[in-house]
């Protein structure tokens, strides 16, 4: 893939242990980019699987050139967004799950002309004119108790930080992703955060979300270790480390 610097769109998609979801989205995502105007390159950033999501990515980039695999030595989704968001050349920058449980044709939501002045424009599962389709009433409600949370320790009147799609301007996303420290499931709060502290716009866009019962998500586990990035975020955001950069 060439490192064009006039790339309009840049999707980045994490993955680790895809083998079986990655190429349908692949394919889908291949579809959407060509059947746009503008110019798009896809980064796929995969780190230490154990099945063939290496393999099933590299056999896909090779056969198209705007779709490049990067390797990252260590774990963690958040780690993986970074990497691409940092590599990206796109001047718009998006994120987007491996399972593609929002359906691609709903990035344009995300980019001009529905969208003019935003920074950061998010998914959102609870905005006006959003559906979710098959979640399992435990999963929303675990969900809907962590937002909670989040809003009143870090993000007041955000009512979705945890969703898969994401977009960011190309300076947003230099400056935001430079900053980042938590490289697992935490790693959008903190981006928010600093975000809201350093005066960035951020758009909620209802989205269509299809539950995807496959999730990497283990829902005790990481809802705690959730519980400790949201402490330490507070702890380095009265430190001043999240402080604009000067
Ligand atoms: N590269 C990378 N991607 C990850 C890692 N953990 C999760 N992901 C990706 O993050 C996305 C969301 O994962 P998913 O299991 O759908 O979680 P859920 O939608 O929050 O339940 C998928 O694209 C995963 O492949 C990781 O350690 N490394
Ligand atoms: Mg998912």
């Amino acid at each position: 893939m060439s490192r064009d610097s006039s790339i309009f769109l840049s999707i980045i998609i994490p993955a680790y242990n895809e083998e079986a979801r990655l190429p349908e989205t692949l394919e889908q995502v291949a579809q959407f980019i060509k059947a746009q105007t503008f110019t798009s390159e896809v980064l796929i950033i995969e780190n230490g699987s154990l099945d063939r999501t290496w393999q099933v990515a590299q056999e896909f980039a090779n056969q198209h050139p705007q779709f490049c695999v990067i390797r990252e030595a260590q774990r963690g989704k958040g780690l993986a967004v970074k990497t691409g968001m940092l590599q990206a050349r796109g001047e718009f920058r998006f994120m987007c799950d491996a399972d593609l449980s929002m359906p691609i044709e709903e990035l344009s939501k995300f980019l001009p002309p529905a969208q003019t002045r935003f920074d950061i424009a998010i998914a959102s599962r609870e905005a006006a004119g959003s559906v979710r389709y098959h979640e399992p009433l435990h999963r929303h409600l675990g969900g809907r108790v962590i937002n909670t949370i989040i809003r009143w320790a870090l993000l007041p009147g955000l009512q979705d930080t945890q969703c898969g799609f994401k977009c960011f301007q190309a300076s947003t996303a230099e400056d935001l992703f430079r900053s980042q420290s938590m490289t697992g499931w935490s790693f959008d709060i903190e981006l928010l955060y600093i975000a809201r502290r350093r005066g960035y716009r951020i758009l909620e866009i209802p989205i269509n979300w299809y539950y995807n019962p496959e999730s990497k998500l283990n829902i005790f586990r990481d809802a705690l270790k959730m519980m400790a990035d949201i402490w330490k975020i507070r702890q380095n955001g009265r430190k001043g480390l999240y402080n604009p950069r000067s």
